[in-house]
């Protein structure tokens, strides 16, 4: 950690990316980072391979994450929630990698230390981390501090999973002493869904089919087309399952263009869902984890699924 404080404080030159298909740990991070790379008066550029999702809109210097590739030559890349250099999309071709240091900063414990510096921690959030990387490199200020409470509190959902622990809940209190509004937050996250978001919720909520402990839900590309809506709208759908009681494992299948299927996984008491998801070619958390497979129908793919997650 030591280093890459070092870093911030004699480089000039940082690029910052993250993973596709934003979340709101990826953005606060990545946002957090830049305010105080800004207040050091460091030359910086987010480039990322999506549009930050709606729910995001209105933090503030949002519109610093953009999806243009930088407008200067770069000597640091930063990339951060991301356990693969994959998971980063077209930015991976899209950036040139030679003679620059590239800072890999994570809470995936699949991560695969693609980085030149590799700070990789089992805590609730990449926000987390980068709040201990610069709480003595800058004065916290009222941005910084909603960007950090912001990624802290939608990686734990809300401070309801297991990655919760006391030092998060510490760096929250924290940030709202300087300033971050918990209400403010928590409506900009939670209450502020578009009405097509609500109406495709319903329609996805009806697919649910209960096997032995393991719930599923699925989205298909219809059922967005006719509501307009996209993918960022599923985001958390995945908890409604996971709700029931008795269910150890919740499954949500959204289709995707090409015969794709992205599957997101959460599981209860102690059920690991890393390992599945690993065995399909993507990673996550144990509580959390995610793939996508091609070749596979909803069907197919449940009954795969049934024989790998292993209930103990
Ligand atoms: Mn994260």
């Amino acid at each position: 950690m030591d280093e890459v404080r070092e870093i911030i404080k004699k480089g000039d030159n940082f690029l910052l990316t993250t993973h596709i298909h934003h979340d709101g740990d990826s953005v606060a991070s990545e946002l957090a980072l830049a305010l105080t790379l800004k207040k050091l008066g460091k030359r910086f550029h987010i480039f990322n391979n999506d549009p930050v999702p709606y729910r995001y809109k209105n933090f503030p210097y949002i519109e610093l994450a953009t999806t243009q590739p930088p407008p200067f030559d770069y000597e640091f890349i930063f990339v951060l929630d991301c356990a693969s250099l994959s998971r980063t999309g077209k930015i991976r071709e899209k950036i040139n990698f030679e003679n620059k240091t590239v800072i890999n900063i994570d809470h995936h414990m699949s991560n695969e230390r693609f980085g030149d510096i590799n700070i990789v921690q089992p805590v609730s959030s990449t926000s987390e981390i980068i709040y201990d990387i610069i709480k003595d490199l800058v004065e916290i200020d009222r941005d910084i501090a909603t960007y950090i409470y912001m990624g802290i509190s939608t990686d734990t959902g809300g401070f309801r999973y297991p990655n919760t622990t006391s030092h998060s809940l510490e760096i929250a209190s924290l940030m709202v002493k300087l300033g971050a509004d918990p209400g403010k937050i928590g409506e900009l996250v939670w209450f502020t869904n578009p009405e097509r978001r609500i109406k495709l919720l319903g329609k996805v909520l009806t697919t649910l089919d209960v096997r032995d402990g393991v719930a599923f839900i699925h989205v298909t590309r219809r059922m967005m087309e006719e509501l307009g809506a996209n993918e960022d709208d599923t985001e958390e759908f995945v908890d409604f399952p996971l709700s029931i009681e008795g269910i150890k494992v919740a499954v949500f299948l959204k289709e995707r263009d090409g015969g794709v299927i992205k599957a997101s996984l959460r599981s209860k008491k102690g059920v690991n869902v890393e390992k599945v998801a690993r065995e399909f070619g993507g990673g996550g958390h144990k509580n959390a984890s995610g793939f996508e497979v091609n070749g596979y129908d909803m069907e197919k793919l449940k009954e795969v699924l049934m024989e790998k997650i292993c209930l103990s």
